[in-house]
């Protein structure tokens, strides 16, 4: 039998290359040794606030760039989170589980509660939990994610050994898969945070669907290191966040990357760096175009029907385990 691996991404803003070296490229390399799950976490979109019609139809562009990343649902099952009730039903169960002191704990509460827990919704607190639930239901084996979900994922491993010494072995442990290069791809405006979809500033991430006069524009105007070197060097960050771009792109090695730019400035870097992204995404965003809104929803509704007998089984188990025996059952 084949190892399962469960991730998801949140159908809000749009998606950028650091979303897409940290996760999805890592997904697409890991469907055919594993058995896969790849959600679309609209439930836990909705910890911030979001327009309901934007939501509705990002959903559905998300399972599009899912696809055009080489996402292959004969493969994979791919799904809308709220197609499958089982998530929330179980990351009730884990919010019983969970101690108030781990979630205060978590670094992304406090960035994205922008540090006021009075005014933070609890949905936003309680995220980490629905995602426990998220990967938990699955018996997931391995989680691909970027550095920023390394606690979260810590969190869920903390929260399934909990759960099996309290009620009795029931969910796997999953271990996370960081990706060694990749796994925190930096601002391009502020390099000691990283790419985010939420950025005020949108000069700070390139997007997986910009153009290519925007990709050009967005590199030049990249913040850079005092110093003229070009090399992975861990006290320039800019630079070595640019680097790692150029390296991921172009699939060089990071002596080849060096050696590439030896002698060279840093206005001569971005431009190249910049044609290696357009580049690597032109095929990308032609395949976008190849999926109609009915061929998505025919795939999503095939996937949830494939996750929900997953799932239902998991929390039959766990209901049954905790003696959650309703008068209909
Ligand atoms: N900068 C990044 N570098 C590498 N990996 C990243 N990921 C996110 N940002 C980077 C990984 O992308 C996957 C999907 O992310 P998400 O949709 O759950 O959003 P997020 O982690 O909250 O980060 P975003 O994309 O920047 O969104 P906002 O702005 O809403 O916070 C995850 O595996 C994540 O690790």
């Amino acid at each position: 039998m084949k190892k399962r691996i469960f991730s998801g991404a949140q159908p809000t803003g749009e998606l950028h290359i650091g979303n897409y070296l940290g996760a999805l490229k890592n997904w697409v390399a890991l469907q055919d040794e594993y058995e896969s799950f790849f959600c679309i976490v609209n439930l836990h979109a909705v910890t911030l606030p979001q327009k309901p019609e934007v939501l509705k139809q990002k959903s559905l562009d998300l399972a599009r760039i899912y696809l055009a990343s080489g996402i292959n649902p004969e493969k994979s099952t791919v799904f809308i989170q709220s197609d499958v009730s089982e998530h929330a039903e179980l990351a009730w169960i884990l919010s019983c589980v969970a101690r108030m002191g781990e979630l205060e704990r978590m670094t992304q509460f406090k960035d994205k509660g922008k540090g006021n827990a009075e005014r933070a919704g609890v949905g936003l607190f309680t995220y980490p939990i629905l995602m426990a639930a998220d990967i938990l239901l699955y018996q997931t084996d391995l989680v691909p994610v970027g550095q920023d979900q390394k606690q979260h994922l810590e969190l869920t491993r903390d929260l399934a050994t909990r759960f099996n010494r309290d009620f009795g072995e029931t969910f796997v442990v999953p271990e996370p898969f960081i990706p060694p290069i990749g796994a925190n791809i930096l601002s391009l405006q502020e390099p000691t945070k990283k790419m985010s979809k939420s950025d005020e500033n949108a000069n700070g991430s390139i997007f997986l669907l910009d153009d290519a006069d925007t990709i050009t524009k967005k590199f030049k105007k990249a913040v850079t290191d005092s110093g003229t070197e070009i090399t992975f060097d861990e006290s320039r960050p800019a630079i070595k966040n640019l680097l790692t771009i150029y390296q991921l792109m172009t699939g060089k090695t990071a002596e080849e990357c060096e050696a590439n730019f030896v002698g060279k400035g840093y206005g001569h870097f971005k431009t190249e760096t910049a044609e290696a992204v357009i580049e690597f995404l032109k095929p990308f965003q032609q395949r976008v175009k190849d999926y109609s809104d009915e061929d998505l929803r025919e795939i999503l509704k095939t996937g949830a029907a494939k996750a929900r007998a997953i799932a239902r089984e998991t929390l039959t188990d766990v209901y049954a385990k905790m003696g959650i025996v309703g008068a209909a059952n």
